[in-house]
């Protein structure tokens, strides 16, 4: 049996490493020799690659004091390899069970066979591919190699040896390429293994740790235009060579360096290397790119500054009219950023948005709400969805997304939002914007999530762009400030008077606003209301912004037991786009999934049923019962997101997984009040102390002056 030495270089990747290892341990083919060379991580990731090396003795550690790169890295790993093959992985990586055995049972006697990479953005089942097919191409295509990667291919140790394959270590991307080049020249056929798998992983949050192809692009143009022209240089006379080189510098220049040199200073810097380099591309190549890309070669080529920037910029101008033009939405996005900015800021002018223009509702309502008692001096432009509806103090009203909308984004001087705005709207220099966030976390937010199980991948990402913009956020007590200052990485003002929202629930004659809202909704004064709240599931989407749902609770069940003395209120989560069927439970079960503002729904309730959504932080103002009926709760917590509470020791309530166990505490509410006394009773200290009805009155303050 022969054997393949796998070679994994390591940075700083500890929370990928477990499934890497997991995937290469557990491969049917066994005789492997595991080399983890450890490119100076931090402390935690080095213990976790000891506890691992610990494991299982096919695998050596060798660890750098300081960072040398993956070039360097991998050259420390050919250099100490024993087997007869040598393979790369990446740390973050991993590879199907059966991978390097499909690979070795196919590559007979060529010195290389390359298989396929699939690119994964969270952890997926492992997949195994049982049988494969074999794909030779012959020496004239070059296609397994475009990608300028070295992963996933088994390499005979021997050929490595013979033509002295080894990495650049001056570069910190596109090191592969010097091992590419050479072996390219020597093979006489390029082979692939289409079925077997390798998982390659897009990273998730490229804020705080960026895989090294997520770098920031000037090095990734360094370390191209480098590599390009030295290997260019050396392998002058070997036409494949300059075929591969040329084509792949075509590529590159098209797909990054046109927008990166859009930069008059990213241009400057780079001219001389970037006209050195189009010197080369050879006139043949060119015959297949745009004419706009051939002229701008050809400028660059004869040193022609001022002309090739020229040149470039007009391409990127005709590229952002041409996206303009795809549709309604990517041209009001370019009409902000070109017209609607420049023109002059109303100083005076707020636009208020909730809920992403479905509602009134929320914070932004109940500080316009103060700011219009007091007579403030300002214009106000709500972005609302609903036509035909009039809001309170008659204020302009946009349709989100909507021409007038990027209007009024651009020329208004305040924000006020209880959530992010597109990541499109630039922010112009004297903006103020207020984020009013909308609860107080118990799910997981952005940068202390691990995998993201939502409808965007690039989460992480966007969100950082959207709250970079933020100028005040709003936080409702001391536990949701320390978590946002983490989990958003938000290092601006943060208001911290409580809710604005939860003004109303301090009103001073509560029982007779509760009166007024059910007579208002036809729920009859004398049954008591249960209002059943909850949230949505990060994995349950038809699109991002548009969720499932569907009902465990069991309403039928509940009328029959509890129709004398109670009707229930259901109020899906604002992203849940099912409709819930509710014919027949008419005089007991009112859908209020699209009434404007929970808040007031809080004030007619006796009591609230929800899972993992954060109405319950609020609705303990109210000093109210809670119950959580969390069906799901294994998976919510462990899979989905992960919590910032200890459900079964701090919350106010009793979780509960049946419909029957839900009854049954309703029947008994008085008794699951007394037994949830003292958590309540703390819970409420640490998480409603700073409410007390007037947030609105001292946020105004703070930012509007008096
Ligand atoms: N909400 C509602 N009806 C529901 C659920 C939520 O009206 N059935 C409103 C409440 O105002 C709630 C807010 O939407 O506080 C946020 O809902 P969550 O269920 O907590 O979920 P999410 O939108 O993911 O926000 O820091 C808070 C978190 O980000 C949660």
């Amino acid at each position: 049996m022969e054997k393949i030495t796998v070679i994994i270089p390591v940075f700083n990747t500890q929370e990928f490493l477990r499934e890497c290892l997991s995937s290469v341990l557990n491969q049917s083919y066994k005789n492997l020799e595991v080399l983890i060379i450890n490119d100076g991580s931090n402390e935690m990731c080095r213990k976790e690659i000891e506890e691992f090396a610990k494991r299982d003795e096919r695998i050596t550690c060798y660890h750098f004091e300081h960072r040398r790169g993956v070039g360097a890295a991998r050259n420390a790993g050919l250099k100490y390899a024993t087997g007869d093959y040598v393979y790369f992985l990446d740390s973050d990586d991993y590879l199907a069970g059966n991978t390097l055995q499909l690979l070795i049972e196919n590559i007979g006697d060529s010195p290389m066979l390359s298989g396929k990479i699939k690119n994964v953005t969270k952890k997926t089942i492992e997949e195994k591919i049982e049988r494969a097919t074999k794909v030779t191409y012959d020496k004239h295509r070059l296609s397994p190699f475009y990608n300028q990667s070295i992963l996933n291919r088994l390499i005979r140790k021997n050929f490595v040896e013979k033509f002295q394959l080894k990495f650049s270590e001056d570069v910190e991307c596109y090191s592969d390429l010097e091992f590419l080049v050479p072996a390219i020249i020597h093979m006489d056929c390029f082979q692939v293994l289409n079925d077997n798998l390798y998982f390659q992983r897009t990273r998730n949050d490229p804020i705080t740790n960026p895989s090294l192809m997520q770098q920031n692009e000037e090095q990734r143009v360094t370390d191209y235009l480098k590599m390009y022209s030295r290997l260019r240089n050396t392998y002058s006379n070997e036409e494949i060579v300059v075929r591969y080189l040329d084509r792949t510098f075509l590529e590159f220049y098209h797909k990054t360096m046109i927008g990166f040199f859009n930069n008059q200073n990213n241009f400057n810097l780079f001219f001389d290397k970037l006209s050195q380099c189009a010197k080369h591309v050879k006139r043949d190549e060119l015959k297949e790119v745009n004419f706009s890309v051939k002229r701008q070669l050809r400028l660059l080529s004869k040193n022609k500054k001022e002309k090739s920037f020229k040149a470039i910029k007009n391409h990127n101008r005709l590229l952002k009219w041409k996206a303009a033009l795809k549709g309604r939405s990517s041209l009001y996005i370019q009409l902000y950023r070109s017209f609607f900015m420049k023109m002059p800021l109303k100083e005076k002018t707020i636009v208020f948005e909730s809920f992403l223009g479905k509602s009134y509702s929320d914070s932004p309502k109940y500080l316009y709400e103060y700011m219009l008692k007091n007579n403030m001096d300002y214009n106000y432009v709500w972005i609302f969805n609903e036509k035909g509806r009039t809001i309170p103090g008659n204020p302009k009203q946009v349709k989100r997304l909507s021409l007038a909308y990027y209007y009024y984004l651009a020329t208004s001087k305040y924000w006020i939002s209880n959530s992010r705005m597109p990541k499109q709207l630039d922010k112009r220099e004297g903006n103020v914007y207020i984020q009013t966030w909308h609860g107080t976390p118990l799910k997981k937010l952005v940068f202390d999530m691990n995998d993201i199980h939502s409808a965007n991948p690039n989460y992480k990402e966007d969100f950082f762009k959207q709250s970079r913009r933020w100028d005040y956020l709003v936080s409702a007590n001391q536990y949701s400030s320390d978590i946002f200052r983490r989990a958003f990485k938000f290092e601006k003002e943060m208001l911290e008077f409580g809710y604005p929202r939860n003004d109303i629930l301090y009103h001073k004659d509560i029982k007779r606003l509760s009166d007024t809202v059910k007579r208002r909704l036809g729920i009859p004064l004398e049954k008591k209301v249960v209002l059943y709240a909850p949230t949505w599931r990060d994995d349950e989407f038809y699109k991002p912004g548009k969720y499932k749902f569907s009902l465990k609770l069991d309403l039928q069940a509940m009328k029959k037991e509890l129709c004398d003395e109670y009707v229930v209120i259901l109020r899906t989560h604002y992203f849940i786009a099912d409709h819930i069927d509710t014919t027949g439970m008419d005089d007991f079960v009112y859908n209020l999934s699209k009434y404007d503002d929970i808040a007031e729904l809080y004030v007619i309730s006796d009591l609230l049923i929800t899972d993992y959504s954060s109405v319950f932080f609020d609705y303990a103002n109210l000093r109210r019962p809670i119950l959580f009926y969390t069906y799901d709760l294994e998976k919510y917590r462990d899979i989905l997101r992960g919590f910032y509470l200890d459900m079964e020791n701090e919350i106010p309530g009793p979780i509960l997984k049946t419909t029957d166990e839900v009854i049954r505490s309703i029947q008994r509410l008085e008794r699951v009040q007394e037994e949830y006394q003292s958590k309540y009773d703390l819970f409420y200290s640490r998480f409603c102390s700073w409410d007390n009805g007037s947030a609105s009155e001292q946020i105004v303050k703070r930012v509007f002056g008096n």
